[in-house]
């Protein structure tokens, strides 16, 4: 090598190494906190891999320990198998909890369901159909300010994402953020404990972010329990044998869109990150369902 082909090495090496460290110097910790544009608490994700869903053998002992009620211990098999390496190649920022009824008011007041520029196609269509007057329905907790939105369509989720500025997670980024590199079965560990989730004995909402004990490797809180969170995945049967290992967004099209984290009076099983549930279409909506928001980080 020449001495210019070493000068130049040696010049790449240490441009290499400058940006190597002002990445570094400027990397945003795991967990950060901000608020963004509308004054919501969203906490960092930084890009990263982990393994998503749950082996066959895995799942039988979380079906035995755990006595996953029998509806729940048949479709599992079908929607969680098997484990597989997933990488998620951007940053991003989650809600720190589920969207309030308060946050969701501001949606409506500013005229959130007029604007089709907040609609997707299909919900725009679903839209139609609707009365906006009396939208969004009312609920169980809705005169709560501090509980979760329930009672919303997978439509009227999406439209207020975008009214915020960010989507609804796909399924793997809202597990990744539950789970870690770590792959834990919750977001507090591995091992069910009760008091770390709005979930056993519940019989309605709880106000967000109660559950301290029970945040996850990023801060992220009701990931397990108060209300199941629609995500952008539509369900696939067997999806996971073929899914892509970087940021994969679900089967292209479906029928119902998966739904995660288990809600208020659910059980253990339905509690893990994992679990996905799998029969409702993005037009349904009930007390059990909420959402959170996902923003990319730029
Ligand atoms: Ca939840």
């Amino acid at each position: 090598m020449g001495n210019l082909a070493k000068q130049n090495v040696v010049r790449a090496l240490t441009i290499g190494v400058a940006l190597m460290t002002g990445s570094s110097a400027m990397a945003i910790e795991a967990g950060s906190e901000r608020q963004d544009e509308s004054g919501v608490t969203q906490v960092f994700v930084p890009a990263g891999c982990f393994q998503m869903g749950t082996n066959e053998s895995a799942l039988s002992a979380f079906i035995n320990s755990l006595d996953a009620p029998e509806w729940a211990a048949n479709a599992a098999p079908k929607y969680e198998t098997p484990a597989h390496k997933v990488c998620l190649t951007n940053d991003y920022w989650i809600d720190r909890t589920e969207v309030t009824n308060a946050a969701f008011a501001e949606f409506a007041a500013a005229g959130g369901y007029e604007k089709p520029e907040y609609w997707s196609e299909a919900g725009k269509k679903w839209l139609s159909g609707q009365y906006i007057a009396i939208l969004p329905l009312p609920c169980d907790s809705s005169d709560k300010p501090d509980h979760p939105r329930a009672c919303i369509t997978f439509f009227e989720a999406e439209a207020f994402a975008a009214w915020r500025g960010g989507r609804l997670p796909t399924e793997a980024e809202w597990e990744y953020a539950a789970r870690g590199p770590e792959s834990r079965t919750y977001p507090w560990g591995d091992d069910w404990v009760a008091e770390h989730a709005h979930i056993v004995g519940q019989t309605r909402t709880s106000p967000v972010g109660q559950y301290l004990a029970g945040a996850s490797w990023v801060g992220a809180l009701d990931m397990s329990g108060n209300v199941m969170e629609w995500v952008q995945d539509w369900l696939g049967e067997g999806y996971y044998e073929s899914s892509p290992v970087n940021d994969p967004t679900g089967p292209e099209t479906g029928y119902k869109k998966a739904e995660k984290g288990g809600w208020w009076g659910s059980n253990p099983f339905v509690g893990r990150s994992a679990y996905k549930h799998f029969e409702d279409g993005p037009s349904y909506n009930d007390g059990h369902i909420g959402f959170r928001v996902v923003t990319l980080a730029e």
